[in-house]
């Protein structure tokens, strides 16, 4: 069998202009220059804004591989990746209201398009695939979500852009706000995939309080802050009969699923036994569909979970078949501590988890690494 093809579907940049707009700011997120002239920092999380530590040490360093999109081509030639399909990292624009929302989506997508052009155009000719698409972002905050759809419509129309990235608080409420109805019907319209990202982690209380949190530095917030809150919100958005009402929507969930593969036995049976839905009071029926149709329709899920048991429950879920799940780096976040090493130890774990958990059916492997974003997100 031939090489497989590598398709890269988790891998963020922020655009000059999304870092310059960082660095003019002074709350999260922001940039912060120290004085000693050492890196940059990027202090995005609300965690990493805390007053005890120094601000010269918030937060992490951020370097070119976040913006500079040849540091990128080249982190894809050292790690085998063929094509990437690169979105805006977090926060996106959830921190941007209004009008100014609409605009900074259009730059940021129209950005975003002719990277991936000149990239293409430049490219070899003997590729097998075009270097670079990418996922859009969404104007959330702009004051009436027909604005959000319209820009959906628009970027659709845009050759390179294959799905939009959205966080977890959709226009601030949550993915169960009414508010949010006419973006998932303009997503289902035009067939964009939706790629459902984690951003705000879970209150600091959570984990014992600040302290604890600052005790073992992003580990908490990261480990596990983000991927319940992947779930907290994929289950809400199940809850309120989003997939009963949009049947043919795409959503591709970061980290795995966070932990739905694990967890929706248990929320398909606590609804089942949940006599009344308090929404509107008590009128509302639960959802209408079972979450395992669901998992097996509507979602897609990343295979960035560092590990064969999460690899093989995100099959599981998906009804057994390795067609759902899709290789991915996270490229720039989690880059060796030690500068001499070549290969990205975050990258390599997940190649050899697939390989581990897949290894006998290669067809599997080649699906998982590149042949399932190929077919589903129509890269050529
Ligand atoms: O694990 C991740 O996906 C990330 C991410 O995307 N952004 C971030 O700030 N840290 C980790």
């Amino acid at each position: 069998m031939s090489d497989p093809l590598i398709v890269d579907i988790h891998t963020h940049v922020y655009p000059p202009a999304y870092i310059d707009m960082l660095r003019a700011r002074n709350k999260v997120p922001y940039i912060h220059d120290p004085s000693d002239s050492g890196p940059p920092r990027l202090i995005i999380l609300s965690s990493d804004d805390d007053s005890n530590i120094p601000l010269d040490q918030r937060g992490r360093p951020v370097d070119s591989s976040y913006s500079d999109i040849k540091v990128k081509l080249d982190f894809m030639d050292k790690h085998g990746i063929d094509c990437s399909v690169i979105s805006l990292a977090n926060p996106w624009l959830d921190f941007i209201g209004e009008e100014q929302a609409s605009e900074w989506a259009q730059k940021i997508n129209d950005d975003l398009e002719s990277t991936c052009a000149q990239v293409n155009g430049a490219a070899a000719s003997s590729n097998k695939i075009s270097r670079l698409f990418a996922f859009g972002t969404l104007p959330l905050g702009a004051t009436e979500q027909v604005a959000v759809a319209d820009e959906v419509h628009r970027i659709s129309t845009l050759p390179h852009i294959r799905g939009v990235i959205m966080g977890t608080t959709g226009r601030g409420h949550g993915l169960d706000d009414p508010e949010l109805e006419a973006v998932w019907g303009a997503l289902q319209d035009t067939q964009l995939m939706l790629f459902l990202h984690p951003h705000y982690g879970l209150p600091d209380e959570a984990f014992g309080g600040p302290e604890i949190v600052r005790r073992y530095g992003h580990v908490l917030p990261l480990a596990l802050g983000f991927p319940l809150e992947t779930t907290i919100a994929i289950t809400r958005m199940y809850l309120s009969g989003v997939f009963d009402r949009f049947p043919k929507l795409r959503i591709l969930l970061a980290h795995s699923g966070g932990t739905l593969p694990f967890l929706a036995g248990r929320i398909e049976s606590c609804i089942v036994h949940e006599r009344i839905f308090t929404v509107n009071g008590g009128s509302i029926p639960g959802p209408q569909r079972d979450i395992w149709d669901v998992l097996k329709t509507n979602i897609y899920l990343d295979a960035v979970t560092y590990g064969t048991a999460g690899l093989k429950a995100a099959v599981e879920a998906g009804g057994g078949s390795t067609d759902r799940l899709l290789f991915g780096t996270d490229h720039p976040f989690f880059p060796p501590l030690n500068e001499e090493e070549d290969q990205w130890t975050s990258v390599t774990t997940n190649y050899k988890a697939i390989s581990a958990s897949f290894g006998e059916d290669q067809d599997a492997v080649a699906a998982v690494l590149g042949g399932n974003a190929v077919r589903l997100l129509n890269l050529k």
